[in-house]
């Protein structure tokens, strides 16, 4: 069985590897995304992956990851941090949805240590840089196999 993944990237994480390398990196987002393509295949996983920097469009990439996807690992971004309408989305989907962050934001400005979204997520991976992503993914995919295999291992 291979499970379907979408990973979704919110606003300004297109701009990685351009600037403030020493938080979040010197990869860009292409390159941390095909190596978690690549991952995933090993994993016996499938990921497709989008950004946006539209609320609503990430919102929309929620809904429609319904009708194929088995989970998602999500990076919010800034939208973290006060989005009522993503976490409305978050839990209107019934997908677990893994709250992955590059950096630790807890260690960071305090606007950052609150989260309106990890309440309605599985879980929240944050300040392992780029490994967040494969983390999260690695996570995702134990829950979906403990699920599949009657397990009740949360959301
Ligand atoms: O650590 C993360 O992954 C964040 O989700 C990144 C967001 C930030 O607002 C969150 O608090 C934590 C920001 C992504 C912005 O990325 C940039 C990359 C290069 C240059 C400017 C912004």
């Amino acid at each position: 069985m291979t499970y379907q993944i979408l990973v979704l990237n919110g606003p300004n994480l297109n701009l990685l590897g351009s600037r403030e390398p020493e938080v979040y990196g010197h990869e860009t987002l292409a390159e941390i995304m095909s190596d978690l393509a690549a991952e995933a295949d090993k994993m016996g996983a499938a990921v497709r992956d989008r950004q946006s920097n539209v609320e609503g469009e990430l919102i929309d990439a929620l809904h429609d990851a319904r009708t194929w996807a088995d989970g998602v690992v999500f990076n919010p971004g800034a939208f973290t941090h006060y989005s009522y309408a993503l976490r409305d989305a978050i839990a209107g989907i019934d997908l677990p949805v893994i709250e992955t962050h590059l950096s630790n934001v807890h260690a960071r400005e305090p606007f950052r240590h609150t989260s309106v979204l990890s309440a309605v997520c599985l879980g929240v991976v944050a300040g392992f840089g780029r490994n967040s992503y494969a983390v999260a993914l690695d996570a995702l995919l134990r829950h979906l196999d403990a699920r599949a295999q009657g397990e009740n291992t949360g959301r």
